[in-house]
């Protein structure tokens, strides 16, 4: 039996994480215990800090619930989040690329048929976003499912609203011919929440707490990786700055301005109207992944 010292606390706990029964999860608590010592020697770590960090830790934690995601947005700021999904989810060349999904996701939302709105009727400018969901070879892929989600005029999402009907998110399938095609508000640039105890941290810096305005969308189409993304405006404040670095070049399309009297399919659309054009494209998923998939 050693009793534990400054010089030996470390590989004292190190050997006690290391008999975790899961392989992995030894691995993960080893390097974790690694990290978080060597960081308290580093910056001589102080008890009034360490006090002041379990109680933002606890606040981050209490301001959370269902619908308020405090430790995501934790996450997404310290640049951990789009860490994660560049690592693992990569995508090949041409294959539309990853970001992060962000706290606001609702599941289930309301079927969108084409050329229609999603739901909410709100102000803003008017934006027709269509393309099509195609393979790596340019095939279109027909039945893909489109989960899309955004934020209203103010970057408000639906979560931040207090027992809203749906709002400006809806489920659409590609038709035979791999399109899709919905109307909906133009996004604005938003301020990610900064009255929780993120937002009290990143006031203390002079980052940026701007995220440029986008559209999320979620894609999947059976026997191809499933897509979590978004959509950037072209040109769009914060493009460059992107609190929680989910902008990437392969993600930022124009929003064309279209006059009065132009045809969106066989109709005349009477208001002018951005629109935005766009392919996603999916990559097969590897065979093995397939054999597993649940039917
Ligand atoms: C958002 O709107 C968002 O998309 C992400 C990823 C993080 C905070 C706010
Ligand atoms: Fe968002």
């Amino acid at each position: 039996m050693t009793f534990a010292t400054e010089d030996n606390i470390t590989d004292i706990a190190l050997e006690r994480w290391r008999t975790a029964h899961d392989p992995r999860l030894r691995e993960l608590m080893t390097a974790a215990v690694q990290h978080l010592h060597d960081f308290a020697r580093e910056v001589n770590f102080t008890e009034s800090e360490w006090l002041a960090a379990t109680e933002f830790l606890t606040a981050t934690g209490q301001i959370s619930d269902a619908k308020r995601q405090e430790f995501i947005l934790l996450s997404d700021v310290l640049g951990l989040s789009m860490l994660t999904v560049m690592m693992n989810a990569r995508t090949s060349a041409g294959a539309t690329p990853n970001s992060v999904l962000g706290p606001f996701h609702i599941d289930a939302s309301p079927v969108i048929d084409r050329n229609a709105a999603l739901p909410g009727d709100l102000p803003g400018e008017a934006l027709y976003v269509c393309g099509t969901v195609r393979d790596l070879d340019g095939t279109p892929i027909a039945g893909a499912l489109l989960d899309m989600w955004q934020a209203d005029e103010d970057g408000t999402y639906e979560t931040q609203i207090p027992d809203s009907e749906a709002r400006l998110r809806g489920l659409q399938r590609t038709d035979a011919q791999g399109r899709f095609a919905f109307w909906t508000i133009a996004p604005k640039g938003y301020s990610i929440p900064m009255d929780g105890p993120v937002g009290t941290l990143v006031r203390q810096t002079r980052i940026s707490h701007y995220r440029p305005a986008h559209v999320h969308f979620l894609l999947s189409a059976e026997g191809y990786k499933p897509v979590t993304t978004q959509l950037f405006r072209a040109g769009a404040e914060y493009i460059d700055t992107d609190v929680v670095f989910g902008a990437r070049p392969e993600l930022v399309v124009p929003f064309v301005a279209r006059p009065a009297a132009t045809m969106v399919d066989d109709r005349v659309i009477a208001q002018p109207h951005l629109r935005v054009d766009y392919d996603f494209v999916l990559e097969k998923a590897d065979a093995l992944a397939i054999a597993l998939t649940p039917a």
